[in-house]
């Protein structure tokens, strides 16, 4: 992987008395406008933009020649562009851009900004477009890119003026990295950047947008929420996405053991707080655990610390969570408030503000929290039974092996601090449960998004946003090969991901809904696939092929090791478990 030094900003010069009210005036000062655009991103720390070129986007590409500040990874796919963006963002908690030509280019984006859209990662779209002259009238590669990329992005626009370009990139920073955050396309047709020069020195991102934005809860909804948490019996903390954002699962963990509140993530979420912990139960949902749902429907006061109450959590459903548990909801989008579960306190703001808030009023009601026994053994009951259940996998035998039993082998070998990336599929899905995570920002998934072949490029994008860390992603068969063709860029950038695919040779997933729902009459599941290490090796990547359990580990550890990019193929059986038990069984299909 190529290193990229510390961001050095040039000209952090705030906009004083400028007659460009967007750039400070400055008669020295005059850039090419493709060095203007990159100038934007770095002043918001961009170190990579992701990318395949393109005649519209070369004023801006051939500018990043010669600099290591800002770089341009340059995908075989421009799917794989979004997607490692959005591993970036969501690794590092930091924006990035794709960079992409006008039409099939940028429109190849779709599925991997979709992603970014669901999964809130600030990515900025810099669509280089067909010169005006072509546009609204079916010109070459001409088509409605704001419009096709409206429902996928916080913002869609169109740029209208040369002079425009760095006040057009600071509201898509603002737009990106407000509230939830979220990606943005500038679509900038090319006659604006090819030859054209724009006068000025950036701005710092805290002269066009808040940079502070802690929102403080409501102090009467947090005294009203203090006292339901304070009285419960059987109180839940249930950590959202919005803990990770907020970097509050220190506070959340503190607000738990203060009241013994059982601790369940929401799905997807499961790295917002250790796993280890002892008020810990397991992630809820159809690929989770059984025994969180079982605690979620035990709750009488759930705690909802950012988050929406998602769909695969709660499956919108009172036989999961009960229609009598009082919930508080905080989030930090007013819109969320009550829109899935009726609350009994709603607050709007920032999770880990919030949580300080809600620790302050507990402990001025009860200086030494509240204790409860009873509901703290029954919590620490059903994580035992998880563990016991998980634990007795490792007696699991078969050739292949079954999918199950390489968890326990990653459970041994992974280090804390491995970040994890979980493509679509039943066998990588099996991790949810089964892994455990400590620290946030180690998993990440498709968010909501549910696109087959995320895994592999989003693991890729995780390494270059915390190199820092080792990078792990689990694919099936039949996700590995939506976006294989990336291991050249794995390469050529010596990205060391470990990257397990788990074959079992068909569309798992789908063939067990054929399976149970369709009298078995399968069409389009059974796969016939490549060597997968083999396919790493002729890449010019290192191949793995491991078939025995006892190897994982060793294996895993030796790949860890590498200095570039690793594909472990393991075969497995055909295993399609039915969704985890819930109580009633909601969300059974
Ligand atoms: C882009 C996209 N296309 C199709 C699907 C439907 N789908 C969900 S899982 C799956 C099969 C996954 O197969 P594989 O990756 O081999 O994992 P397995 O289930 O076999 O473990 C499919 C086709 C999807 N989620 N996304
Ligand atoms: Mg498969």
């Amino acid at each position: 992987m190529q290193q990229v030094g510390a961001p050095t900003i040039k000209h952090l010069v705030p906009a004083i008395g400028a007659e460009n009210l967007t750039t400070r005036s400055s008669e020295e000062t005059t850039m090419k406008a493709g060095q203007a655009v990159l100038e934007a991103l770095r002043a918001e720390g961009v170190e990579y933009t992701f990318g395949v070129v393109g005649s519209t986007t070369n004023s801006i590409v051939t500018e990043m020649y010669g600099r290591n500040d800002i770089r341009f990874v340059d995908t075989r796919h421009e799917e794989g562009a979004a997607f490692m963006a959005y591993g970036y963002a969501r690794a590092s908690g930091k924006p990035t851009a794709c960079i992409t030509t006008s039409g099939p280019g940028t429109i190849n984006l779709v599925t991997g900004i979709a992603l970014a859209y669901k999964g809130r990662a600030p990515v900025i779209v810099i669509a280089g477009d067909v010169a005006r002259d072509y546009i609204y009238r079916d010109g070459s590669q001409a088509f409605d890119l704001v419009g096709l990329f409206k429902p996928i992005t916080k913002l869609a626009l169109e740029v209208n003026k040369t002079e425009r370009v760095p006040e057009m990139l600071h509201y898509a920073f603002r737009a990106a990295l407000a509230d939830k955050c979220g990606p943005v396309l500038l679509d900038i047709p090319r006659d604006l950047l090819d030859d054209q020069t724009i006068a000025g020195e950036p701005l710092r991102p805290d002269a066009y947008r808040a940079v502070e934005t802690r929102i403080a809860g409501d102090p009467q909804a947090i005294q009203r929420a203090a006292a339901l948490l304070a009285q419960a019996q059987r109180p839940l903390l249930l950590a959202g996405g919005g803990i990770i954002d907020a970097e509050a699962s220190k506070e959340a963990v503190v607000l738990a053991e203060l009241l013994d509140m059982a601790l369940v993530p929401s799905y997807g979420h499961t790295d917002a707080v250790p796993n280890s912990h002892h008020l810990y139960v397991g992630p809820p949902g159809g690929r989770g655990s059984a025994e969180a749902a079982e605690a979620l429907h035990r709750a009488d006061v759930i705690l909802a610390l950012g988050t929406r109450l998602n769909q695969p959590t709660t499956f919108w459903d009172y036989r999961v969570i009960n229609r009598e548990t009082r919930i508080v909801q905080v989030d930090i989008d007013a819109q969320e408030i009550g829109r899935n579960y009726a609350v009994a306190v709603g607050i709007v703001g920032d999770a880990r503000a919030v949580a300080e808030q809600l620790l302050r009023a507990v402990r001025d009601i009860a200086p030494q929290g509240h204790p409860k026994a009873a509901w703290r053994s029954e919590v620490v009951a059903l994580s035992a039974r998880r563990q016991a259940r998980l634990q007795a996998e490792l007696s699991l035998t078969g050739t292949p092996m079954m999918p199950q039993r390489v968890y326990p082998e990653l459970r041994r070998v992974l280090p804390r601090d491995c970040m994890v990336t979980i493509d679509a599929g039943v066998a990588p899905g099996l991790a949810y449960d089964r892994l455990q995570f400590e620290i946030p920002r180690t998993l990440f998934n498709y968010a909501g998004h549910g696109g087959l072949g995320m895994g592999y490029c989003v693991g890729l994008g995780t390494k270059l946003g915390r190199p820092d860390r080792p990078a792990v992603s689990l694919q099936g068969d039949g996700g590995f090969l939506y976006t294989s063709q990336e291991i050249n860029t794995a390469v050529r950038w010596r990205i060391p991901l470990v990257s397990i695919v788990l074959n079992n040779s068909c569309h798992g997933a789908e063939k067990a809904q054929q399976q149970r729902h369709f009298g078995a009459r399968y069409i389009g599941v059974d796969l016939v696939n490549p060597r997968f290490d083999k396919l790493a090796e002729v890449y010019g990547a290192r191949g793995m092929y491991v078939q025995q359990p006892e190897a994982i580990g060793d294996a895993v550890k030796e790949a860890l090791a590498e200095n570039g990019p690793v594909v472990i193929e393991i075969p497995v059986a055909e295993y399609f478990p039915a969704p985890a038990a819930t109580p009633g069984g909601a969300g059974r299909h």
